[in-house]
This record gives structure tokens, sequence and C-alpha cells, in this order.
């Protein structure tokens, strides 16, 4: 046997290269298979480091112009660089490997690669159990896709032919890549909440039931449009994972200019006289006419009932903070009707969505209704939140909007056009189509308003369709009978303005 053979992936320079790469991607499957998709996954912190360094130009350029996609090739390009990074350690253990006397070169190119595959991982989570359990996992990603390349190669015949060879390790690879994802993306981390309560969760109530019947009864029926409890709720985060929280240790502080600071477990809220709010979400980055706006049934508890038993002082600004290393500030007079969400919808928050517990702030933009919550922290002065720091302007109310999302035609000829329309706070009183680019008006029809003081209302208008094409303008005038700003701007730096308008055939 050559000393090539016996080294894990001493294989000759030419396809060493190929080799170690394929062994990187298995390494990341299994990566993932490990760990799903949290952020224990190699590509995810990855991920999110790139997201906090980035200049700010290019993030905000991500977010408006490239929405979603631009997350997915963040994650693309982050799992891209974990493959080359555990090649590299792969490449670097067979180097040492092969300096080594046999029959130790095989045993010293794995034990290197794991190292350095664990040193890489530990650095980016700066967790030891997450390094060494990637370590591992590239060493075995590594092994089996050389090991088996070679004892693939030698069935086939000695003098191993280098094509062949890198073939068997093509074909080591991919069930381990397929495996790999396929048993990370079956994994559901969440902990079920009802395991680390005692009784009935607060979110299991008749009262829910009722809201949640109520709310499907007065959406308005037209096709296409999302009812009044959103069917998808958009989901906006820093990190291309999501924290993954036990609710048994998770716990929320409240610290800063206050008496003395206090502390809640995950029960302790349970057990608190709970509310059921209906509120809506609106981020700043989305596009004027853009998908990033909802509505849910939420369950908690008013914030201020966790916060006065701390005694806070009587200071200008808040600071909250979470689990995924976010944080936002804002006046505390916005805190004052906030809420502190465990339950969405009858169920427990999704991951996705901040559980155990996450902030609402009524009326304001999505980007300070922190989820993940883990510390509210009583502030004398204001200081710059995360956005913030990125140049945004995302801590005040949201701006009025009407959306216009359903272009249908009818049985009878005519056109049904329809969307959302969403003030905060200030709630909505009014929406205005018009179907010939602005020069008449017509009141829509609106949905019923939904109980709740900072919910969007879905509006619908019916019409004979001039011939031809026709420009179709939509307006909301707020609670307080003014109209929306028809001045427009874009979503950087305090949120999208001006009125949707739409071209119809
Ligand atoms: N901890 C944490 N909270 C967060 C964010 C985040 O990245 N991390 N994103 C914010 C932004 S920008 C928005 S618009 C809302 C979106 O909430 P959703 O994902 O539940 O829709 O959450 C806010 N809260
Ligand atoms: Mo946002």
């Amino acid at each position: 046997m050559s000393r090539h053979a016996r080294s894990i992936v001493g294989y000759p320079a030419d396809e060493s290269l190929a080799v170690a790469l394929l062994a990187g991607v298995a390494g990341v499957a299994g990566s993932f298979a490990v760990a799903s998709f949290t952020p224990a996954f190699i590509a995810g912190p990855i991920a999110g480091f790139m997201a906090r360094t980035l200049p700010g130009q290019v993030i905000t350029f991500s977010i408006v112009v490239l929405g979603d996609l631009g997350s997915q090739l963040n994650v693309a390009l982050a799992v891209g660089i974990s493959a080359v990074l555990f090649a590299g350690a792969a490449l670097l253990g067979s180097a040492v490997g092969n300096r080594t006397a046999s029959p130790a070169a095989g045993f010293v190119a794995g034990a290197v690669t794991a190292l350095i595959s664990f040193g890489i991982t530990a650095a980016f989570f700066a967790s030891v159990v997450a390094g060494a359990s990637t370590g591992l996992v590239v060493l075995a990603a590594d092994f089996i896709t050389s090991q088996r390349g070679t004892a693939l190669a030698a069935r086939i015949g000695e003098p191993v032919a280098s094509r062949r060879r890198l073939l068997a390790a093509i074909a080591s690879s991919v069930p381990l890549v397929a495996g790999g994802y396929a048993l990370g993306a079956s994994q559901s981390t969440q902990v079920p909440a009802e395991t680390v309560l005692d009784g009935t969760p607060p979110w299991v109530d008749p009262e829910v039931e009722t809201l949640l019947a109520g709310a499907a009864e007065n959406s308005l029926d037209v096709p296409g449009l999302e009812p009044l409890v959103s069917d998808e709720f958009y989901e906006v985060d820093i990190n291309s994972t999501n924290p993954t929280i036990d609710a048994d240790e998770w716990s929320l502080t409240v610290t800063g200019a206050v008496d003395n600071a206090v502390s809640y477990s995950y029960a302790n809220i349970a057990e608190m006289e709970v509310e059921h709010r209906f509120v809506s979400l609106r981020c700043v980055g989305e596009a004027l006419n853009g998908k990033k706006m909802d509505n849910a049934l939420w369950t908690g508890v008013p914030i201020m009932d966790l916060v006065e038993p701390a005694g806070p002082a009587d200071e200008c600004c808040v600071m909250l903070r979470a689990a995924d290393g976010f944080y936002e500030s804002f006046p505390r007079s916005a805190l004052e009707d906030g809420f502190l969400a465990v339950g969405m919808n009858g169920e427990p928050l999704p991951r996705g969505h901040g559980y155990p517990a996450r902030a609402l702030i009524p009326g304001h933009w999505g980007e300070i209704n922190v989820k993940w919550l883990t510390e509210i922290e009583l502030l004398e002065q204001d200081v710059d939140g995360y956005w913030e720091e990125r140049g945004w302007h995302g801590t005040g109310p949201v701006n009025t909007v009407a959306k216009l999302h359903v272009v249908s035609d009818l049985d009878d000829g005519r056109k049904q056009v329809g969307g959302h329309a969403y003030a905060g706070v200030r709630g909505i009183e009014r929406v205005e189509v018009s179907t010939d680019g602005g020069e008449t008006w017509a009141e829509a029809t609106l949905s019923e308003d939904l109980p709740g003081t900072d919910v969007w209302r879905q509006w619908t208008y019916s019409y004979d369709p001039p011939g031809g094409e026709h420009e179709v303008v939509v307006r909301a005038t707020d609670g307080t009978g003014t109209l929306q700003s028809e001045t427009e701007a874009s979503p950087f730096p305090s949120g999208p303005s001006g009125w949707v308008t739409r071209t119809v055939r």
C-alpha cells in the first residue's frame, strides 16, 4: 500500500483539491444534519457575521433592492465560504499527515482536519460544543469521502487512477450531502412550550377561538386577498438562522434606571393575567407596496406589568435587547402601551417570530418589536439601536399606507381591486381609489374594524373598466383625518411614502 492510500486525504496534488472540496461540502451538510437551520449550523453565524460587518450601504441595498433574494444570496455565500473553510482544513490536515511517517499519517491528517474545523467553528460561535461536534462531523465527512474513494478505486484495480478515485469521492459525497440535508431539514428544534408549563398554556383559550373566528368572518370575500389574520406572517431578522431558546432557561430582566432589577421566568409570565390582542406589524425597509406588513392575534401581558415592579425612574428612553444580539432603543413613552407576547394565533410564539417571547410596540415600525427579548433596560439618554447605527430611522410611528395587491376580472365584466391599509394606532378611516390616474376618486369598501388599537383593514373596490389601459391609484385617510402623504420616498431611511399606483389593462 502506498503512503497516499493510507493517508485520509493524501491524494496527488492535482485531485486533492477537488476531493477536499467534496469533503468540505459534505462537512457543511453534516453540520446541517447536526444543527438544522439554527445558529449552531456553521453557515448561520458566517451569514450573520457578514450581515453585521458589511458596510451599511451594502446591507441597505440588499434590503431595499434585493429584498428576500438578498438574504438568500447571503446564506448561499455563507454555505460556499463554509465549504471552502472546511476544504482548507482537510487540505492542511492532509499536508500535515503526509509529512508524518506511516502508519500514523492517516490518523494525523484526520486529527488535524478535525482540529482546524473545530477552531473555525468555535471562533464563529464562541462555542466549544458547536466547534467540537462540527470538527467531528467534518472529520467523518472527510474520512468517508476520501477513504471510500480510495477503497472503491482500489477495488476497481491497482494502480488507482486519479480520475476513478475522484469519481468515487463524488459518489460517496453525494449521499452524504443528500442525507445531511434531509436530516437537518427534518429537525424541528422548537421546544413545545406545553412541556415547560403546568396547566393550560395561556394561548389555549376559548376567547382566542372566538376572536380568530370573528376575524375570519369579517375578512372580505376577495379571492387572492390575504385575510385579516395573515396566513403567512412575514419575517425579518438580522441573522439567517433563528435563535433556539429553551423556554426553561430563558429569562427576561428589567434593568438600568430602576430601583431594583427584576427578572422573570417563562412560567412567571404564563401565570400572569394574559390578554389577547390583534396587532399588525410593518417593516420600515419594505417597498411601498411590499409584502412585509401583516396581522396576528397575540397572547401576552402588558409590558408595564413587568416594568413597574422594578420601580423605573422617570427616564427618557428604553433599550430592548435580544438573544440574537439585536437591540433597539426608543422613547419610554412608546413602551407604555407595549405588550409582551408569548402566543400567536392560538399557538406558542413560533421560533421565527421570537420564541419564547417578543415585544409588540403599538403603531411603530416593526424593528422595535424586538423578538427573543431578554432585557428591558431603562436609559437616561437616547442611544442608537442596531439599525440606527446603520443609518436607518425606524424607531418612530408607521406611515399611513393603502396597498394594492389584487386586481381581478369579475364574471360580469367589471374589475375588482383590493388590498390592505394600515396607519398604526391612528387607525384607518377611509380608502379611496382612482381609476383615472388620480383625476377622480371613489370610496372603497372597508372590512369591519377588528378589536384592537393597532390593526390594519382590508379594502376592495369594483368598477366598470374604461376601454384599454388605465391607471389605478389608492390612498388612505387615517383616523385623525389626515390623508396619506403623496410625497414619494424610498424605504431608506425612514420608511416608504407615496401613493400606490398600478397600470391595469
Ligand atoms: N431580536 C430581533 N428582533 C427583531 C428583529 C431581529 O432581527 N432580531 N427584526 C426586527 C424587524 S426589522 C422587524 S420588521 C420585525 C419583524 O417581525 P417578524 O419577523 O415577526 O415579522 O421584528 C423586529 N424584531
Ligand atoms: Mo423591519
